[in-house]
This record gives structure tokens, sequence and C-alpha cells, in this order.
């Protein structure tokens, strides 16, 4: 038994509330069924995929500059990470991401540029952050353990036409030299259910790592409540040059079926083909993802919760991987937030030699964690916040258990606390 101490990240959602009314009207404008949200450019999160139509909106900025329309919308999380121990590690880092949109009527559907910056890659130094357990792409060279990667300076640069086909019925086309193919849930960084917990999910490179690739073409149709959408893209992770934008060839495939009975559930599932992922790992992969998300507004708030599962298929050697997970943000009182997270998740490059003797011995390991946090926002609008992250994980013969407590104290000056909650 080891124990270590997790006190992390409070966080402000950078965002204003200007101009709601131009909001209020587009919603009020349209009975928001599930037609109105496949493709409808308010629901969409990163690339192509949606939140439920009853996410909170209320901390996206939107403007207009002539006949124009513009969407900011943005997150910094700072803290404090202390997961010492033999395989942990402590880190100041900060979490981050910034996106703009703008878009425009075109030939009756419409037009829209979208880019989403992170500066993860000069807040998150060494190129990882502590998170025990967590596995996926490198740093200097070496594959990461218990730790996990910042993302990339340029998270999306994307332009997508919307067009409606008649009644209930529209198209779309989205195309990115760095994007969000139509494969896995809404990415975790933008995904409501975990908007308030800023680590990235165990399983992220069993279900939503394709968030940031490249040469991204997609196209989709959407009919009553379901979306179908295929994707080309590279299949390969993005490099450790987190600054740059990266190319190769579209040598990826997958495809999505959403669907969106209302405002309140959306789900999806999706497969997908990747040429060469990880840059140290032969081998293709097969990755199926599942996943179903609910928002339940009430007075003052809104609980969001998803369930979540991923598979990996490697082909090499016919491993295969699964991740599954469960996460729930609750906002009451307009700015105080409770979340919470618990994953399974398959591993096989924890421990050295496990990813070489994996295919002569098989390791079902379970890897799980846990993330819980609170966020309240006394009145001064400072911010007070904390997190309590637990894993532990028992494998064939190496087996351990890990527990661990955290508590967070109130850290004050929220950036945005002048309009948190306005
Ligand atoms: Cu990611």
């Amino acid at each position: 038994m080891r124990k270590f101490l997790t006190l992390i990240l409070v966080t402000g959602p950078l965002c204003a509330q200007m101009d709601h009314s131009s909001m209020q009207h587009d919603l009020s404008g349209h009975e928001m069924s599930g037609h109105d949200m496949l493709g409808g450019m308010v629901m969409e999160a990163s690339g192509t995929s949606f939140n439920p139509a009853a996410s909170p909106m209320n901390d996206m900025l939107h403007l207009s500059a002539g006949s124009w329309r513009l969407m900011l919308h943005g997150q910094v999380f700072v803290g404090d990470t202390q997961q010492s121990g033999p395989r942990g590690g402590d880190k100041f880092a900060s979490m981050n991401w910034f996106m703009g949109e703008a878009s425009h009527s075109v030939w009756g559907g419409t037009f829209a540029v979208r880019s989403m910056l992170s500066v993860d890659p000069a807040t998150v130094t060494n190129k990882r952050y502590p998170e025990l357990f967590q596995t996926g792409e490198t740093a200097q060279g070496r594959p990461i353990t218990d730790g996990q990667h910042p993302h990339d300076l340029f998270m999306e640069l994307a332009v997508r036409y919307t067009h409606p086909l008649g009644e209930n019925k529209r198209f779309w086309l989205y195309a990115a030299p760095v994007g969000d193919p139509a494969l896995g849930p809404v990415a975790f960084p933008h995904r409501v259910s975990a908007a308030e917990l800023p680590q990235a999910t165990l399983g992220h490179h069993l279900q939503d790592s394709t968030h940031i690739s490249d040469e991204v073409v997609t196209g989709g149709v959407g009919w009553g409540i379901f979306g179908l959408e295929a994707s080309g893209f590279h299949g390969g992770e993005p490099d450790e040059n987190r600054w740059n934008i990266d190319h190769g060839a579209m040598d990826s495939y997958s495809g999505r079926l959403t669907v969106s009975p209302n405002k309140n559930w959306s789900g999806q599932v999706s497969a997908g083909r990747l040429t060469r992922p990880e840059a140290l790992e032969p081998g293709d992969q097969v990755r199926t993802t599942a996943s179903v998300t609910y928002v339940r507004p009430y007075a003052r708030g809104e609980w969001a919760s998803s369930v979540l599962w991923g598979r990996v298929h490697k082909l090499a050697d016919g491993h295969k991987l699964n991740g599954y997970g469960v996460e729930s943000v609750a906002r009451f009182g307009d700015v105080n937030y409770l979340t919470g997270r618990v994953e399974l998740v398959d591993k096989d490059e924890l421990f050295a030699g496990q990813f070489a003797r994996r295919a002569a011995v098989p390791d079902r390991g379970i890897y799980g964690g846990v993330h819980a946090g609170f966020e309240f926002y006394p009145a001064s609008g400072d911010r007070a916040g904390g997190e309590f992250y637990a894993v532990q994980h028992a494998a064939g013969g190496s087996s351990g258990l890990w527990a661990a407590s955290g508590s967070g104290i109130g850290v004050p000056a929220n950036p945005a606390a002048g309009v948190v909650g306005a």
C-alpha cells in the first residue's frame, strides 16, 4: 500500500456571457429537436462531435461582426498535482484551450471556420504531467508511463459547411489540417460531463485520443435523430513537437453513428482503423468506441454524466485492450461544481518488459482510476477547489494497490472571477 497526495487544479472557464440575447434568439427560433442538433453549429464541441443540446452554454461568448457570427470559448486550469512515490511525481502545470469560430450563411447553408489553440506545450513542462497509470505517446523519445502528454498548440484548424436537405435532413462536410475525425465520444477536454476534470481519462488512447489528428476530412448526413459520418485522416499520433502542425498521408478511416433522441441525451458508436498510431509501436489498430451522455438542467445548474467504452485491437499481435469509464459533473447554485470519474482500463506498457512479453503471457491487467473533485466559488468570486484522486491496479503477478487521498484548499484569484456566473 502506497500513499500519495494530490492537490490539484483550480480552474476558470475563461469565458464571459455577453450578448446572450443572440443565442437565445437562435434557440427560441427553432424547435430544438434532434434534427436541429445534428450538425447544428452550437452543439459542436470538437470536430463534428456533439454534446447534448441541453449542455450549458453560458460560458460561451457570442458576438457578431457584420453578417458573421463569432463564438469564443475557452478554459484554463492551473494547479499543482502531487503524486509522489516511485511511479508518481509532482508538478505545477496549467492545461488550457481557447476556441474561436466564425460562421456565415452561404448558399442556404452555414460555412464555419474554427480554430482551437492550447498553450499546454509551454505550461506543461518537460512534455508531460504526472498521472498514475496513464500511458500513450512519447516524451523525450520514450513511451510515457504514469504521465500524460500536453496537447498541441494547434488543437484544431478547420472549416465546415452544413446544408439542410429538406425537412429533418442535412449534410455536412468538414476539412481540417488539424482536427477531430468521426471517431470516439466528444474528446474529454470538451465533453460536458468532464467539464471540470482537466486530467486526461486513463482510457484516452482507447477512446478519444484521435481528437488531434492530421489531414482530416469528414462527411456526414443527419436524418431526424440520427447522424452518420465517415472520415479519412492520418493515423499517426501528433509528434513530440507540440508547437508545429504535423503532416502525413490520409491513411486511416473511421465511421460514427450518433443518436440524439432529445435535448438531454446523445450517444454514439464509432469504429476506425488507424495506421501506425503510436510512434514507437509497430502495427495498426482497430478502435471501437461507444458512449452515452446525459445532461439534466435544473434550477441554477445542471448535471451531466457519461458512460464510455473504448477498445483497441492491436493488429500486430492480436492484443486487445478495453477501457471503461463513468464520469459526472453537477453544477449547483450557479457556480459550484461536484465532479467525479471512475475508470477501469487495460494497459500493456506500464511495466518494464510488459509490452514485449504480452504476446506470450496474457496480461489481463486491470487498472482503474478515480478522480473526484469539487469547486466552490465563495461570494467574493474567488474559486476554491480540490480534487481527490485515487488509482489502483491489480495485474497478474505484479500486483499492487495504490490508494490515494487528497484534499484541496481554497485557491483565490480566478482570472475570470468577474464574469463567471454572471
Ligand atoms: Cu488528447
